[in-house]
């Protein structure tokens, strides 16, 4: 392995779920893809939270309502300078990536698209990002188009992306990185001819904003979507990261209380931007959590986190490549790829194969990932993935690579 400045050893003493032992074995976590661990900065500052600050936000004129919508704020803050946003108004929380997107659907394409309007997603997206348009698709007659992707090497062909644009196209969303492949894109050149075609681009960055520096005002993004649970946070919190003068524009996603600024008998007048997206008492403490979680990446620094995954992505690529009858899919090269390794075996499903592993303590995940159309086109029911983070070592991908072995054996393959 390369030089690495993150230290996973102290690193793996934050987070108290990775001491356990499952099935009688030291647990190797390696699905931080589907959702990370939790360090005790993030645990402590929501019992905090809990403890010392908690009321209803934006409601009381009391103290502790005051403590806790003043954190809340702070959470906000913090997640914008995350993420590069030049406003803490443009961050609006969701539940999460899949709750941002559709809002996305509901408040920006319901209302902006007309029948034979277009969106271009990609071929490799996950369902949350695959399914709104659909269903937008079908309800509004809206032609959906796909960006293929490259068979050989699990890139986006974007030399498609030129006849894909047309005058009509509105919309191109696509994943930064891919949750299967593991195939980083380069958001600049989709967003720049984007753009030139007169199109809003959505980014789907729940695979890179935890593992990678993310910089929406250099990017040009028009909205980007994460989920706080991948990256250290608490379930039940997501961002949706917006230009102040399209969410300025929308209409509302969900309606009630809190988004907005007055009713009376004859209708509603909304909030300003953010919360005219947040109705209902919001994920506070969890949004507390998420910005704690924030904080505890930027302490590593963000490049430190995509150089460790990278180098530990190299290694487990050229391990699995030794064992007879892996087949890898996605990129071989390390530099276009985030800490995720697709693979098959043989011919024993993923599903026996991670079910075999997880008697060795592995955790992997195993299906199609929530991106079926993606493994159509890849000719396969199902895959198997491990997927790196923070506190992962090279310890586990050798775990992995000896439990696929005994996997083997057991199958006599
Ligand atoms: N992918 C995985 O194991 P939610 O479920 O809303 O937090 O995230 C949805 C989502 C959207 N886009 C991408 C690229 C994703 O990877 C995910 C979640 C998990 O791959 C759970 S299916």
């Amino acid at each position: 392995m390369t030089h690495d400045e993150l230290d996973s050893a102290r690193i793996r003493a934050d987070f108290p779920i990775l001491s356990q032992s499952l099935n009688g074995r030291p647990l190797v976590f390696l699905d931080s893809a589907a959702s990370a661990q939790k360090p005790l900065h993030v645990l402590r500052a929501m019992e905090e939270v809990y403890r010392c600050a908690y009321a209803n936000v934006h409601r009381g004129v009391y103290r502790l309502s005051e403590l806790a919508t003043e954190r809340y704020d702070q959470a906000r803050a913090k997640i914008a300078r995350f993420i590069g946003a030049p406003d803490p108004a443009c961050i609006v929380f969701t539940r999460n990536a899949t709750e941002a997107l559709n809002l996305l659907a509901y408040a920006y394409a319901r209302h902006f698209l007309k029948p034979g309007d277009e969106v271009l997603i990609t071929e490799l997206e996950h369902h949350a990002n695959f399914v709104p348009w659909q269903v937008l698709a079908q309800e509004r007659g809206i032609t959906l188009k796909f960006i293929p992707i490259s068979l050989e090497n699990g890139t986006l062909r974007l030399e498609a992306l030129d006849a894909l644009l047309t005058e009509r196209t509105r919309l191109v969303s696509f994943a930064h990185v891919s949750n299967v492949l593991g195939t980083i894109t380069d958001p600049a050149p989709v967003i720049r001819r984007a753009h030139q075609a007169g199109a809003k681009v959505i980014v789907d960055a729940s695979q890179s904003v935890p593992h990678m520096p993310v910089n929406v005002a250099e990017m040009d993004c028009d909205f980007l979507v994460f989920s706080g649970h991948k990256m250290l946070g608490p379930t039940g919190i997501g961002v949706l990261y917006g230009k102040y003068d399209l969410l300025e524009a929308m209409p509302p996603f969900l309606t009630g209380g809190d988004m907005i600024s007055a009713v009376d008998f004859d209708g509603p007048r909304w909030n300003d931007v953010p919360l005219k997206f947040e109705a209902g008492t919001p994920a506070f403490v969890e949004a507390i959590g998420l910005g704690a979680a924030v904080d505890y990446l930027s302490a590593l620094g963000m490049p430190a986190v995509r150089q460790h995954e990278q180098a530990l992505t190299a290694y487990a690529l050229e391990r699995l490549s030794e064992v007879p009858g892996v087949r890898i899919i996605g990129p071989t090269d390390p530099r276009i790829r985030g800490g995720v390794v697709t693979f098959t075996l043989d011919r024993i499903h993923p599903h026996d194969l991670a079910t075999l592993l997880d008697a060795e303590g592995v955790a992997i995940r195993a299906g199609h990932h929530c991106a079926q159309p993606l493994h159509i086109r890849l000719g396969l029911s199902a895959t198997a993935r491990a997927s790196f983070y923070i506190y992962n070592e090279a310890a586990d991908v050798d775990a992995l690579v000896e439990a696929l072995y005994k996997a083997k054996q057991a199958l006599r393959r």
